[in-house]
């Protein structure tokens, strides 16, 4: 059984997960508008992941005999200056997305509940890789100065990204 805070904590980032894919979706939209094929399939996987880091608190909260509270998704940004400023959206919403995470171990810390903090070291884990992961796009989008040939390198290489499987 997990207390009334912890449950509450849990469904309030199960839907900070789900606005996440949201926005990536969101942004997926936007760069295929913009011929940027690659990126949008790079972005419609992390739409895929985050919906799988939601089916994870999901199926921990109902299997800790907690309650599932879905909530409604706020309305995601549709619109970008360029690749640049997405990916530095991208790296802004991931930081917040682990800070949100940083608070939730803390609370479970202070309960003593050891499930739940085992569960969030994944995802501690899962948000060092996202961000070094985005930073490295970022850092090589601004190299080219998010435009020209080496743009189009970039956007073929982000066609060639796999999902990795969740467990
Ligand atoms: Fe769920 O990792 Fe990004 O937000």
């Amino acid at each position: 059984m997990i207390t009334k805070n912890i449950e509450d904590e849990l469904n309030k980032q199960l839907n900070a997960e789900l606005y996440s894919a949201y926005l990536y979706l969101s942004m997926s939209a936007f760069l295929s508008k913009k011929n940027l094929n690659g990126f949008s399939h790079w972005m419609q996987l992390q739409f895929e992941e985050e919906q799988a880091h939601a089916k994870k608190l999901f199926q921990y909260i109902l299997d800790r005999g907690g309650n599932i509270q879905l909530e409604q998704i706020s309305k995601p940004k549709t619109e970008w200056l360029g690749i640049i400023d997405i990916f530095e959206h991208v790296l802004r919403h991931e930081q917040a997305v682990t800070s949100m995470i940083n608070d939730l171990v803390d609370a479970a810390m202070n309960e003593k509940d050891h499930a739940t903090v085992a569960l969030m070291q994944w995802y501690v884990s899962e948000q060092v890789e996202e961000e070094a992961s985005v930073s490295d796009i970022l850092d090589q989008l601004k190299l080219i100065e998010g435009k020209g040939s080496g743009l189009f390198m970039l956007d073929r290489e982000a066609k060639q990204r796999i999902l990795n499987p969740i467990n």
